[in-house]
């Protein structure tokens, strides 16, 4: 019976693992398509001053207050930024309202208001 109860664990980590693979694939395919709520991607809302602007690198820094979603005290870092359009109200000394979306260490800004 041991031996019986053995196989059937190997068996069953064996599913687990399937199951979250599958779910990476799903993922990868929502990376190219318009942000819905299935991404898991959390979007964190933050309000900071505009420091300095990137345009070349899609790159911004923001002294902004801290994020409670995201556990952040208040900093100057640099964001990426994820539409070119985006830099419109980016600007150098504006103080902005922006949505971030923090994936893989890297923050993106994803709006700005
Ligand atoms: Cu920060």
């Amino acid at each position: 019976m041991k031996t019986l109860h053995a196989s059937i664990l190997i068996l069953s980590s064996f599913t687990a693992t399937g199951l979250a693979h599958a779910d990476d694939m799903s993922g990868m395919d929502m990376q190219n398509k318009p942000m819905t709520n299935q991404t898991q991607e959390k979007i964190h809302h933050a309000i900071g001053v505009v420091k300095k602007v990137d345009m070349v690198n899609n790159r911004v820094t923001i002294a902004h207050e801290p994020v409670a979603s995201l556990h952040w005290p208040a900093m100057t870092m640099s964001f990426a930024v994820k539409d070119k359009k985006l830099f419109d109200q980016l600007t150098e000394g504006k103080k902005v309202e922006f949505d971030i979306v923090q994936t893989g260490g890297v923050a993106t800004i994803v709006s700005v208001k």
